[in-house]
Formats: structure tokens, C-alpha cells, sequence
């Protein structure tokens, strides 16, 4: 076991939570930064929170924000991790289109912050950085497959503020040698996606249409492909590049490319329903071709009976085939959008033995079941 201390931006959210079990697991002393909110953001972190044998013994959390230089500062006097992990950002891409100066705020100059932060209080020889890099740096994408040599061409504040980041930090680590890298993460996913990115609002709004709390799943651009993983996978890997003798940047990804429209058919037909698409463009539609309802029936008794309170959810949906269950919606399309990402993953393969073991299929199952079973607890 080991009696390393790692310090994580971003412990709050999806691969932050993963992260904190992964370390925590390898016997790590975890410190995670959270920012002040008007209300509870720890959710994903509360199993770990809410256990007196974990909380301020093994995970400490603290007060601050990455565009706060001074607690940046202080919580790395005060910590002096051996690792950090800096995955704090507005990570919404299209969010990213309104609020354009508060994303370079926090993606790129938050990182800035801490990596300069780390060589003025002196942890340059001691600290490991590992920087949340992504494919949404290929943006309008040179060559498929993407791979740590292909040009970068953003397409979104957001990905323009984390090719600053993406640069700092090589900058830094050739100017200082400090051991700074880059994961450039492919989408990765799970149950503990944020509601608002494709993927989960797909399986969340499958789950509802299906047990009849929905009527229809509004989206955007239906042709986008990504080559999506699965998230505990990916923050293995971020481990592994800090264990490495030397700094370097790795691609993470599946190898695989998949359309929205593809993620949409896979999650309905998890819960019995087979869709056909009529249409094209903003009038494209998806409609039940086929329902099974033995699936959704089985689905509700077998998930009721293993929750521990009674479900709030007693029946399913009237639908019936030919019922439009998708439409599109040009609310979600991006001034500027990423058609194709598919990543090479051979470099992480060969140097840190990591390759992504979840295919879509599985993950979407995944996803799609968990929603389901929340749906059921819930209610809502
Ligand atoms: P996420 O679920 O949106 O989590 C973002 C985290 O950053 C949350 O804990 C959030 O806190 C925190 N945060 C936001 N602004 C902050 C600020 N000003 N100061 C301190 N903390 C702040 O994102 P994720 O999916 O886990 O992704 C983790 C990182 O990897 C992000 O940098 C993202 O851009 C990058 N990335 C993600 C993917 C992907 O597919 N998931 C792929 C490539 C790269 P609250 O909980 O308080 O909001
Ligand atoms: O799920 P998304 O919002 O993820 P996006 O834009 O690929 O960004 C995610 O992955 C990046 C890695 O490549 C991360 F760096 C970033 O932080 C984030 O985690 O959208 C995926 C695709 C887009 O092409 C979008 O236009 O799905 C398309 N889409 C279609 N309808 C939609 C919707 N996206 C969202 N969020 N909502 C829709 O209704």
C-alpha cells in the first residue's frame, strides 16, 4: 500500500469521484478542492463523505477555486502533495459558447494558477501534475484516427482554453522540468455523467420515456460521432501516467466512433424498444418501430424488488409503436461543432499497458440500468 498524498481538483465531479475510490483503494491520503455552493455539490462523493472511517482520515476536503490563486496556494502549503490532479473546469462545451471568458478563467488560467503556483512554493522537484487535457482539441479534426502527433484545430472556447492548458503545461515542463502531463481524454462516461451531456440525457430520458414520466427526448445534432469509454477506465489511466519515469502525454480512447443517433437506438433498445428514424435535419424523427413490453415489465419487477424502499414507480408507459420519441431541436446545435473523434490509443497501450475494456454496447447498458433503477427509487 502506498502512503502517497494526493491532492485533486474537480473531486466533485464524474472522473473526480473515481478518481478519489481508485487512490483511495491504492492507498492513498486524498485531499479533494471543493468550491462553496448555495447548495449540496458532493453527491457523487458521498459514499466516501458520509464514512467516518474515510473522512479526515484517509479524504480531507477543502475551500477553494482555481480562480483563486491565493487558496491554490495555500492548500499546496499545506497539503505538499506528491501527486496532483488538476480536472476542475466548466467542462460544458456548449456552455462554453455563453460563458467564454469565465471557461478561460478556470480551464486554461486555473491551470496556469496551479502550475505556476507549484514552482513558486517550491514543490517543482516533488509534485507529479496531471492535466486534464482533451480530444476536444482536435476539434475540426486533421486526420482519423486522432493521436498525440495530430494537429490541434478547436473548435469551441472551451477547447481553445484547454489548448492554452495543453500548452502551459508542456511550456512548463520544458522550462522547469517540472513533471507535468497531459491526458488527452476521448469521452468517457458512466452513470455519474452530468445530466446535460449527450450521452446521459439520452439513457436518463430512455428510462423515463420507457416507465411513461417522459413523452419525448429533445436533442441536437444527431451525426456527431464520438468515440466514447467508460470513466473509471480512463482515470486508471491518468494514475498510470504519473507512475511513468518520465513526463509525456498520452491519447486515451477506445479506437471506436459512434453517431448520436447510433447511442439513441442502443439505449431505447435496452429497454425494449426498437426505433426507425423518419426525416431529415431539424425534421428528423425517432419513432417506435417496435415495443417489447415484457422487457420494461421485467425491468420494473426485477429492479422493485431489489431496492431496499419501496419504488415510487409502479407501472410503464402506454407507448405504442409509432410513437415519436426523438426530435431535434436546434436549441443544441453548436455555433461550431466537432462532426468525428476517434482516438488512437496505441501509445498508452504500449508504454502504460492501458486499453479501454468497456464497448459501447456495455456501457450504454450500464448507463441505461442505472437510470433506470434511479428512476424507479425516486420517481422522478
Ligand atoms: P465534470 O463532471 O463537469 O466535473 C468538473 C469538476 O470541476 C467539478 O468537480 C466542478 O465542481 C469542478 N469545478 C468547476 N469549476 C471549478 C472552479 N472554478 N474551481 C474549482 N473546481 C471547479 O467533469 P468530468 O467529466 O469529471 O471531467 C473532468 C475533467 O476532464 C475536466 O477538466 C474536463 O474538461 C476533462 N475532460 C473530460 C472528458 C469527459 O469525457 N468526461 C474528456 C476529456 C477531458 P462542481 O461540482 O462544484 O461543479
Ligand atoms: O455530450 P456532449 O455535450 O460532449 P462533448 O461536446 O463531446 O464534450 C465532452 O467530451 C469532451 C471530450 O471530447 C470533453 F472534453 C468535454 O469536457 C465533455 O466532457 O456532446 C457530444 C455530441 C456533440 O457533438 C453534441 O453536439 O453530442 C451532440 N449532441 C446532440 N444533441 C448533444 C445533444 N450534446 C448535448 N450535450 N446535448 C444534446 O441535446
Amino acid at each position: 500500500m502506498s502512503s502517497k498524498r494526493a491532492l485533486i481538483t474537480g473531486i466533485t465531479g464524474q472522473d473526480g469521484s473515481y478518481l478519489t475510490e481508485i487512490l483511495l483503494e491504492k492507498g492513498y491520503e486524498v485531499h479533494g478542492i471543493i468550491r462553496r455552493s448555495s447548495s449540496f455539490n458532493t453527491q457523487r462523493i458521498d459514499h466516501l463523505y458520509n464514512n467516518p472511517e474515510i473522512l479526515n482520515r484517509k479524504l480531507f476536503l477543502h475551500y477553494g477555486d482555481v480562480v483563486d490563486s491565493s487558496s491554490i496556494n495555500r492548500l499546496l502549503e499545506k497539503v505538499e502533495p506528491d501527486e496532483i490532479y488538476n480536472l476542475a473546469a466548466q467542462s460544458h462545451v456548449k456552455v462554453s459558447f455563453e460563458v467564454p471568458d469565465y471557461t478561460a478563467q478556470v480551464d486554461a488560467l486555473g491551470t496556469l494558477r496551479f502550475i505556476d503556483a507549484i514552482k513558486e512554493v517550491g514543490l517543482d522537484k516533488k509534485a507529479k501534475f496531471y492535466q486534464a487535457s482533451t480530444s476536444e482539441l482536435y476539434g475540426k479534426a486533421r486526420e482519423v484516427p486522432q493521436d498525440e502527433n495530430t494537429p490541434f484545430y478547436p473548435r469551441s472556447p472551451y477547447g481553445v482554453a484547454k489548448l492554452y492548458a495543453y500548452w502551459i503545461i508542456k511550456n512548463y515542463r520544458e522550462a522547469y522540468n517540472i513533471f507535468a502531463v497531459n491526458g488527452i481524454l476521448f469521452n468517457h462516461e458512466s452513470p455519474r455523467r452530468g445530466e446535460t451531456f449527450v450521452t446521459r440525457k439520452i439513457t436518463r430520458a430512455a428510462a423515463r420515456i420507457a416507465l411513461g414520466l417522459q413523452d419525448k427526448l429533445v436533442l441536437g445534432n444527431l451525426d456527431a460521432k464520438r468515440d466514447w469509454g467508460y470513466a473509471p477506465e480512463y482515470c486508471e489511466g491518468m494514475w498510470r501516467m504519473l507512475q511513468q519515469d518520465e513526463p509525456d502525454d498520452y491519447v486515451l480512447a477506445t479506437g471506436e466512433t459512434h453517431s448520436v443517433r447510433e447511442f439513441c437506438e442502443l439505449a431505447f433498445a435496452e429497454l425494449g424498444i426498437e426505433l426507425e428514424w423518419r426525416g431529415k435535419g431539424v425534421e428528423e424523427r425517432g419513432i417506435v418501430k417496435e415495443f417489447d413490453i415484457e422487457v420494461i415489465s421485467d425491468k420494473l419487477r426485477v429492479t422493485s424488488n431489489e431496492l431496499t424502499t419501496s419504488s415510487h414507480v409502479t407501472s410503464h408507459t402506454s407507448l405504442t409503436n409509432g410513437s415519436v420519441v426523438v426530435e431535434v431541436s436546434p436549441q443544441y446545435f453548436r455555433p461550431t461543432e466537432v462532426d468525428l473523434l476517434m482516438g488512437n490509443p496505441k501509445k498508452a497501450k504500449e508504454k502504460l499497458g492501458w486499453e479501454a475494456k468497456t464497448r459501447l454496447e456495455e456501457l450504454v447498458k450500464i448507463m441505461v440500468n442505472a437510470d433506470l433503477k434511479k428512476v424507479i427509487e425516486k420517481g422522478y
